[in-house]
């Protein structure tokens, strides 16, 4: 493969980042690792941690590819550390269950339809997402699994939660000392759960951890109002923190663990 193909692939796995074509924290993490193989230099790194600011996991995994780590091995984790999620996951749905989750998260959708395969039968409502609509994915995921999908407005999040929710599974950008850091709703989510005593289940791979800060990502406006009147201030951020004391556990590859256990764990 030669340098200016290298080169141009390099770009269009960046650009693919940047623009939500490949989306949530593990499949942007296994695109940059992938980049990084076809141009492993600093600049590289610093291109592809500036395309999604807010992805501890992809500066993990570029470190350790820096560091020697083979491919293959950092991959085969992926996937090790889903099959123990998908475990966890799986004894913690009950028959009947009604599952909410927000936005679009690799680790919560295969375990979810790992639960499903296993037997386990309960329904799935998801928000919509705005601006970006990731909840259409995890939708179309899960209801090509055979699984029973409502779709809500954002917005009609207390609506969502008066109709039976038990359980609430978020995915996770970043997992901090204090909390996490998920798609910009999360905490509205978080503090609606706390108030209806619905426990919220953090489900992520460890390799998010980081002890260091983590920006949240301001993204373009236009992607909530395009050509929007000139004197209107719009804010587009992508995710936000939610504080460990809204969560009733993490489970990750080393198994469900409450918050502060699990840090301890980490650090
Ligand atoms: C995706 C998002 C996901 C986490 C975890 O946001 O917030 O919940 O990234 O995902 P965006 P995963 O669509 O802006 O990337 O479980 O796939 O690592």
């Amino acid at each position: 493969m030669d340098l200016k193909w290298r080169k141009k692939k390099f770009g269009q796995i960046v650009n693919d980042i940047k623009k939500i074509k490949i989306q949530g924290a593990r499949n942007v993490a296994k695109a940059a690792l992938k980049a990084y193989s076809l141009l492993p230099k600093k600049e590289s790194q610093k291109i592809l941690l500036h395309s999604r600011p807010t992805e501890p996991m992809m500066k993990n995994v570029l470190d350790m590819a820096e560091k020697g780590m083979p491919e293959n091995k950092i991959l085969g984790h992926f996937i090790e550390a889903q099959n123990k999620i998908n475990k966890s996951v799986f004894k913690l749905i009950k028959n009947k269950d009604i599952i909410f989750t927000h936005c679009h998260s690799t680790n919560v959708v295969n375990a979810l339809i790992y639960a499903k395969k296993k037997g386990k039968k309960f329904e799935v409502y998801v928000t919509e997402t705005r601006p970006l609509f990731q909840g259409r994915k995890t939708a179309n995921e899960l209801r090509k699994a055979g699984l029973k999908v409502t779709m809500f407005v954002d917005s009609a999040l207390g609506i969502a939660f008066s109709l039976g929710v038990k359980k609430v599974f978020l995915g996770a950008d970043a997992l901090l000392k204090n909390g996490i850091i998920n798609k910009v709703g999360s905490n509205l989510i978080a503090e609606i759960s706390h108030a209806h005593k619905i426990p919220v289940y953090i489900v992520a791979d460890s390799w998010k951890f980081t002890k260091e800060n983590v920006p949240i990502e301001q993204r373009a406006i236009n992607e909530i109002w395009d050509k929007a009147p000139k004197n209107i201030t719009i804010k587009n951020p992508a995710f936000e923190f939610v504080n460990k004391k809204y969560l009733k556990g993490i489970i990750t590859e080393l198994g469900l663990m409450n918050y502060s256990g699990f840090v301890k764990r980490m650090v």
